[in-house]
């Protein structure tokens, strides 16, 4: 990790024209308040170091103590050093960093290699900035322990669900023609590129495992051994998606059964022989009893018995079990209205709150459906103190235009995070997922994260040229890194930061023009697929199977629990305590309150909590059935806008021709695509309500 960050230091300064001074690694004295009280424990120091201290905020002379040392090897633009580790207020813990510029020099800091990689990669963020004038000090830590990426892909290729399961970026970044890639490289590149935005930990196989990739946690442990050793440099840990029914399918044991000794033991025992490969590794991750995957359930146990014994096996060792809480019954009777997938989750977990081990964490969905454009967050996010907790988001867009549209999710996952479960302003949905609103630290930018918990995320990334499929889809990836590492971030911001790091500025009369354009494209481009497709939160509408384009009522007579039902009369879930499935009361107040009534409930999820006739009136003041309409024309038309803003760029060879190309090409799919669900969606309602447009447009 250290050579690492010499590199990537060198690759900075040549960035930015700055000469690189490489600071060897001194041990420094952590200035807890009673300075030069202890310093002699630290007597391997091989410098006058002892003057330098570190506070973060105020008082911080490191800085002046190291431009003036005179052990510097020469005159230096930039110094970065390590601190020593001792633990105390103040301290910046394993991934923090500090920053400064004083008297020309830029001095970064950290308390071990990956504070430094990532003050190295903030540096590049900062541009020239970090090399011009003063740069006040400033401390970063993540919020969150574990920032994750989940990778869905097969090391062989699934006969319906291809390589990646709703993988739009090619195949697999780490697995071909049946084994490990070929090209390591690729992976090295990837496990900057993960670095560079604060990803700590990947899984390397999907969560559904099929048979081949179960190896992977036995006999095929080489391979993860080696994906390992390329992302170990980057600070990136490998986790393994594992198959509850592993005992039986790999061990040849007669049962699977989470509380059968024999079962523990052969749990405990390929641990060990992970960490014997991999004495870095994870930990696993883990869905179970759901659509189709096996579980405790088939052996009468609970998920807390089922997670607690995987923990148990990893816990020696220090790793976690990422135990989805994705699990609702995908047989269900569509005609029973009174079953609800929503509540499935909250169902299952809340009972199980205090009963899972210190190294389980639970992996919950942002919503309590699927990743749907539009949903309220999940109520099992406030319903489990006792529990750590990780935020699963998904980047692969599988349900936001499958990276063939321009759909940026920073807006959408900000307000996830932000929102507050309790209603009161504090603590948020991130706060959670950091383990600091149950903890006794707060997750604030600036303190150490103390939780198991963090933050999930399911790639988009495959072995396609633009990593992404659509090259505007990087700016996904790299907002869930950024906001993992920060919640509070702002989301156009970031949207700045991936612009001014991916596009080459172009001499040109407007040099702003790019960057305008590129904010117009995506700033709202969630809110323009929102208006397109399934209206007012309800969801889904899509093709079943692929999940891509309109079909309305594709998913309305089978057993997946995912339904709009829409008749002559009205449209919507009634998910009331009063006369629906009682979802509502899984929130705690005032949101259990506040979408019981369909007054109070905002109109962007009225249909996920009600069910109500065409002519109801919005909050807006329009109907329900006329908002449909408008939407959907105008969510259109704002696609065709988006192309031709576009293509004004790409005509002003503003952009590189083969990303401009590969834009251009989805750009007019999406428009295709827009139309499409348009008017599917405005014919289908107009012939179920007989209600024409107010303003007169064609709908058939
Ligand atoms: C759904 C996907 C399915 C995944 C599942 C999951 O359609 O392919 O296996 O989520 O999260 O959205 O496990």
């Amino acid at each position: 990790l250290a050579q690492t960050v010499v590199r990537e230091l060198a690759r900075a300064a040549d960035r930015h024209g700055g000469t690189l001074r490489h600071q060897p690694a001194r041990p420094q004295q952590a200035d807890t308040g009673t300075r030069g009280s202890d310093s002699d424990s630290d007597s391997d120091s091989d410098s006058d170091s002892d003057d330098a201290s570190i506070r973060a905020g105020a008082g911080f002379d490191l800085v002046s103590a190291l431009t003036g040392a005179d052990d510097l090897p020469g005159p230096a633009a930039m110094v970065l050093a390590e601190v020593d580790r001792r633990v105390g207020r103040g301290s910046l813990g394993t991934e923090g960093f500090v920053l400064a510029r004083r008297e020309g020099v830029t001095v970064l800091l950290a308390d071990g290699p990956a504070g430094l990689l990532y003050g190295l990669f903030h540096l590049v963020r900062l541009g020239e900035a970090a090399f011009g004038a003063a740069l006040p000090i400033d401390v970063h830590h993540p919020v969150s322990a574990r920032r994750m990426l989940n990778h869905w892909d097969n090391i062989d290729t699934h006969p319906v669900m291809g390589q990646v399961e709703r993988g739009y970026s090619g195949g697999s970044i780490f697995w071909r023609d049946g084994g490990l890639t070929g090209d390591l490289d690729r992976v090295r590149a990837y496990a900057r590129l993960l670095a560079s935005i604060g990803v700590n930990a990947v899984t390397v196989n999907n969560v559904n495992v099929h048979a081949t990739e179960a190896h992977l946690l036995t006999d095929r442990l080489d391979d993860v051994a080696a994906l390992a050793g390329v992302l170990r440099p980057y600070h990136v840990r490998v986790h393994l998606s594992v198959n509850f029914n592993s005992p039986v399918a790999l061990g040849g044991l007669p049962t699977a059964d989470p509380l059968d000794p024999g079962v523990r033991t052969w749990w405990a025992e390929t641990t060990r022989r992970v960490y014997a490969a991999i004495p870095d590794f994870g930990g696993y991750v883990v869905k179970a009893d759901s659509e189709g995957q096996p579980g405790p359930f088939g052996y009468g146990r609970t998920h807390a018995e089922g997670a607690n014994t995987l923990a148990a096996a990893l816990e020696p060792h220090g790793g976690v079990v990422h135990w989805r809480a994705f699990v609702y019954n995908h047989h269900q009777d569509w005609r029973d209205r009174s079953t609800d997938r929503a509540r499935a989750a909250h169902d299952h977990f809340a009972p199980l709150d205090g009963h899972f081990a210190g190294n389980v964490v639970l992996q919950v969905k942002h919503g309590p459906i699927d990743f749907q454009t539009r949903e309220p967050v999940s109520p099992v996010i406030a319903a489990m103190p006792g529990t750590h907790l990780a935020v699963e988001l998904q980047v692969t867009q599988e349900y936001t235009g499958q990276q063939r549209h321009v759909c940026y999710l920073g807006p959408m996952w900000s307000e996830v995070l932000s929102f507050t479960p309790w209603g009161a302003t504090r603590p948020t949905v991130a706060e959670v997922a950091s383990g600091a609103a149950h903890g006794d630290e707060r997750a604030e930018p600036g303190r150490r994260p103390s939780g198991q918990g963090g933050l999930v995320a399911v790639s988009n990334v495959g072995d396609d040229p633009f990593w992404t499929g659509h090259p505007l889809a990087q700016a996904n990836l790299y907002a869930f890194g950024r906001l993992a590492w920060n919640p509070l971030l702002d989301p156009a911001a970031l949207l700045d930061e991936w612009i001014e790091l991916t596009f080459t500025p172009a001499a040109t009369a407007d040099p702003d023009l790019l960057r305008r354009t590129v904010h117009k494209v995506m700033d709202g481009s969630w809110q323009v697929y929102e208006s397109y497709t399934a209206p007012l939160g309800v969801g889904f509408m899509v093709r079943p199977g692929s999940h891509y384009g309109p079909d309305v009522d594709g998913y309305e007579y089978t057993p997946w629990g995912t339904y709009h039902f829409a008749d002559r009369d009205g449209i919507g879930v009634d998910r009331t305590r009063a006369t629906g499935t009682g979802f509502t009361g899984q929130y705690p107040k005032p949101w259990s309150d506040v979408y019981e009534s369909p007054a109070s409930c905002p109109d962007e999820l009225l249909l996920f909590f009600h069910h109500v006739p065409y002519t109801h009136v919005l909050h807006s003041g329009k109907t329900v059935v006329q908002h449909i309409y408008d939407t959907h024309f105008d969510g259109a038309d704002r696609v065709a806008l988006m192309r031709s803003s576009w293509a004004r760029l790409g005509d002003a060879g503003l952009v590189d021709p083969d990303v401009d190309a590969r834009v251009r090409e989805r750009l007019d799919e999406q428009l295709r695509c827009a139309q499409e669900w348009r008017d599917q969606i405005n014919t289908y309602f107009y012939r179920k309500s007989g209600i024409p447009d107010a303003h007169g447009r064609r709908i058939h």
